[in-house]
């Protein structure tokens, strides 16, 4: 049979976007591996995206459209398959009954990141909503605080240019796991070590990045804020601070520098639970050394004080005058350095400019329960699981169960949101479609086109949205637009043409040069060029103007810290993409069941032994986990790992049962690690998994963890004996 090997993008909500090359035999996905040629991922793909044909061609993909029949939450038993015809039908009923009753804005689309596909994520949805009215969406669940707080400081989401960092001569990660998360950065990191580079990581875990770094610091959740002032405080003190950089290409430094009059290293260094020393010596290697790059991953924001966190760290190198150097800087994320703008896209010339309300989707649990007023009564879910990822999980679970709630799941596999669904309708994969993907970790931009036969009746997203609108009787050319129409619209007026990326696959669209220092000489994107240390426009916000220490909430709550003494983190495991291959057998084998991570001391403390079940709890709700012994925290901290599946979790619940519908200081953003909890010893037979009654076809998760022999690095934190 005639096997091909075509390119693409792999879609993950992940800073690499990996090119890959697929093999296809007979209109099936057979082999992928990744393209050795592409600059920055260079032909390997992570352990879990090597596994994706498990995906893509597992028996579990939905086929075919749901319409419910029975109560909502019980699973797949009250649904029974139906018509494409039906099943939109029913999703236009729906949407025009919340219309009738209270207006557009009663219908909310809720979708991220499942695939960060522009294409099939970000602009057929969002333009039908748009012309209907519906509520907005705040698309705050992952990195609105930085978004916010880099469009301050820096006028966008840009920074160094990550293929520099080989000349960098220290490398700061800064609550990033590159390991798990951003692995096609590791070799470049190590590039930069052979050279004689020096790397740190700060983390309150010692992660695989930070076991493997020089240096690792520690600090308390949430505190990164003050621990950057501390540093940037012994950077003046050593006479460090590049003031004619400063008064070159900042406004605000004058503010900054009196600021730090009020962070000494040793008030940093209490704030943070870090020894004075630790403090100095890591401000000292920073004042003295040329080019820095501070790497700062996206787990750190997950914290009340995120935005003057993301502020804090990204001011250290302006005051270092590192910018001046390939390799120095600092760079959350790549995004604002790609000219892909969806706006005019969503909103077409001719179509109405959108003036609904916006909602804010980190507070989806208030906005089902009562928050929202008029009421969301239509809910459409794409690229997303809400239901497993968003926090207050026990209260959004209520609001799902609504009786007046029509929620619509568009999705590839039956998840936790499914199961609250009114209509299912299944939906293509990468192989199958056709997107257009920028990426947030480099400047590259790819196009996928569809090389394989989608299973049963699956279509694209942007098909879906096509016929929902037909459904509905709105007769507008642009949302006729096919997906090829689309992915042109979205690279008008970018350095790449639709035929290019046809020809070459993908393209450097950001203008800046490979190793490159692009503001060496200013011209960060803010109206003057300067970058910002204080932002009168955040007075209106909330917010110091200048950069400054926002602290945690539960973390500093000592009334709290009494009745629940644990705080927890629950950063990105390896072999998950959030709740992504939750559900697939080798990714779950690789991941093994919730656990919850004690320091030694603290389970001692409550006389429990590794393997243990617990219930973690607070007041919002609780889970199941097994306990893990392990020194890779301190006393008081506890962690797990996000984006397990509720239905196939012990108890039915995810860590998001006990996380809080909590602003961050900017943004709107969650504060997923802001939560305090305490664990109780369980049965152990409690964290047995029945299957759903329904779902026999989908085997749960094996219970044992198993290691990975041919896991390319150690995983000291992921690594426990089976329970
Ligand atoms: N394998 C895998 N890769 C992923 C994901 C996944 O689930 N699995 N998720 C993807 C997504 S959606 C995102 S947003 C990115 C996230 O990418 P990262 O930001 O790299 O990942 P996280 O694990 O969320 O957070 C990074 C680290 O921040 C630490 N951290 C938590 N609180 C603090 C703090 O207060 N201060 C400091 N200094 N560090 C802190 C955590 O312990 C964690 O080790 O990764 C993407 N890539
Ligand atoms: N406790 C805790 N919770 C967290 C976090 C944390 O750190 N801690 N991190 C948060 C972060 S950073 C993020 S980004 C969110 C992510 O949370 P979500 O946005 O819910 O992401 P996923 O869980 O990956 O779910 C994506 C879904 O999209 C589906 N999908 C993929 N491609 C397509 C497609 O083309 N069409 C359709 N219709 N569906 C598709 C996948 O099958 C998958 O079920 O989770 C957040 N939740
Ligand atoms: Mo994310």
């Amino acid at each position: 049979m005639a096997r091909t090997t075509h390119p693409g993008a792999c879609p993950l909500d992940c800073p690499d976007t990996c090119v890959w090359q697929l093999t296809v035999e007979d209109g099936r996905a057979v082999a992928l591996r990744g393209d050795r040629d592409h600059p920055f991922t260079r032909g390997a793909l992570c352990g879990k995206v090597n596994r994706y044909l498990d995906a893509v061609n597992g028996p579990d993909r939905l086929t075919t459209p749901y319409v419910r029949t029975g109560p909502k939450g019980v699973g797949r038993v009250a649904y029974r398959p139906a018509s494409w015809d039906e099943g939109v039908e029913r999703v236009a009923a729906g949407l025009r009954a919340s219309i009738d009753r209270h207006g557009p804005e009663a219908i909310l689309p809720y979708y991220f990141a499942g695939t960060m596909g522009h294409v099939q994520g970000w602009t057929m949805g969002p333009r039908l909503f748009a012309h209907l009215g519906a509520s907005r969406l705040d698309t705050t669940i992952c990195t609105a605080a930085s978004r916010a707080a880099l469009g301050s400081i820096y006028g966008g989401s840009v920074g160094f240019e990550p293929e520099s960092i080989v000349d960098a001569r220290l490398i700061v990660l800064w609550g990033a796991n590159p390991l798990a998360t951003n692995l096609h950065l590791w070799p470049f990191v190590q590039q930069a070590r052979e050279r004689g580079a020096h790397l740190v990581t700060i983390d309150p875990l010692r992660t695989d990045s930070a076991a493997r770094s020089d240096e690792h610091v520690a600090p308390l959740p949430g505190t990164d804020a003050a621990l950057a002032l501390g540093l940037m405080r012994h950077v003046l003190d050593a006479g460090a601070a590049d003031e004619e950089w400063l008064a070159a290409h900042t406004v605000g430094w004058p503010e900054l520098a009196a600021r730090l009059g009020e962070w000494p290293v040793e008030r940093a260094a209490a704030e943070c639970g870090l020894p004075v020393e630790a403090v100095r010596r890591l401000g000292e290697r920073i004042a003295t050394t040329r080019p820095t790059a501070v790497r700062v991953g996206l787990g750190l924001q997950r914290h009340h004080g995120a935005g003057q966190a993301i502020r804090a760290i990204c001011a250290l190198p302006l005051v270092t005058g590192d910018f001046r150097y390939p390799g120095g800087g600092a760079l959350v994320s790549t995004s604002g350095h790609h000219p892909i703008d969806e706006g005019p896209v969503i909103r077409p010339p001719g179509m109405p400019a959108p003036r609904a309300r916006l909602v804010n989707m980190s507070r989806l649990a208030a906005v089902l329960t009562g928050e929202a007023d008029p009421p969301v009564t239509s809910l459409v879910v794409f690229n997303a699981n809400p239901a497993a990822t968003a926090p207050d999980q026990t209260r959004l679970l209520t609001g799902l169960r609504r009786a007046d709630l029509c929620t619509v799941v568009l999705e590839q596999r039956w998840t936790d949101t499914c199961d609250y669904a009114d209509v299912v309708l299944p939906a293509t994969m990468q192989p199958e479609h056709l997107d257009l993907h920028s990426s947030y970790g480099h400047h590259y931009t790819t196009l996928n086109l569809p090389v394989t036969r989608a299973p049963g009746e699956a279509l694209p997203n942007t098909e879906i949205f096509r016929r929902i609108a037909a459904a509905l009787g709105i007769d507008h050319p642009r949302l006729r637009d096919s997906d090829e129409d689309l992915a042109r619209q979205l690279l008008r007026g970018t350095p790449v043409s639709f035929e290019e990326l046809c020809e070459r696959t993908y393209g450097r669209t950001s203008g800046v040069a490979v190793g490159s220092a692009p503001y060496a000489e200013g011209g960060f994107p803010t109206p003057d060029g300067r970058a910002r240390l204080h932002d009168p426009a955040l007075a209106r916000r909330g917010v110091d103007p200048v950069v400054g220490y926002t602290p945690p909430v539960e973390a500093a709550d000592p009334a709290l810290a009494r009745r629940f003494p644990l705080v927890l983190v629950a950063p990105a495991g390896r072999y998950l993409m959030n709740s992504t291959f939750a559900s697939l057998p080798w990714h779950a084998r690789r991941t093994g069941p919730p656990r919850v991570h004690l320091h030694p001391d603290d389970a001692a403390a409550r006389g429990l032994a590794d393997g243990d079940a617990v219930r973690v709890h607070n007041d919002r709700g609780a889970f199941l986990a097994a306990v893990a012994v392990d020194d890779a925290t301190r006393p008081g901290l506890a962690f797990t790992y996000k984006a397990y599946w509720a239905r196939l979790s012990p108890g039915r619940a995810t860590v998001n049962a006990v996380t809080a519908v909590r602003d961050a200081d900017l943004g709107g953003a969650p504060t997923f690690h802001d939560c305090r909890v305490e664990v109780e010893p369980v049965l152990a037979a409690l964290l047995t998994v029945e299957p759903p009654q329904d779902d026999e076809a989908v085997p749960p998760p094996p219970r044992e963890a198993t290691d990975d022999p041919a896991g390319p690095v150690p995983r000291p934190t992921e690594a426990v004996p089976a329970g």
